[in-house]
């Protein structure tokens, strides 16, 4: 098996409290949602912390 990623976007950050929704056109694949977001306290992204999700397009 041959790991392959690629980048398909983003949803922009917006202040705190507040929802960004965003619409992707997605083929049939394995996708990663990832959060990059520093955490002050940490200085890690939120990823460290479990926020970071997988899903199926059938
Ligand atoms: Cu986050």
């Amino acid at each position: 098996m041959i790991a392959q990623a690629a980048w398909v976007g983003y949803a922009a950050l917006r202040s705190g409290g507040q929802t960004t929704l965003a619409e992707f056109d997605l083929e049939p694949a394995t996708y990663a949602v990832i959060c990059f977001i520093i955490d002050p306290a940490t200085g890690e992204p939120h990823l460290m912390n479990g926020m970071v999700t997988i899903f199926e397009v059938a």
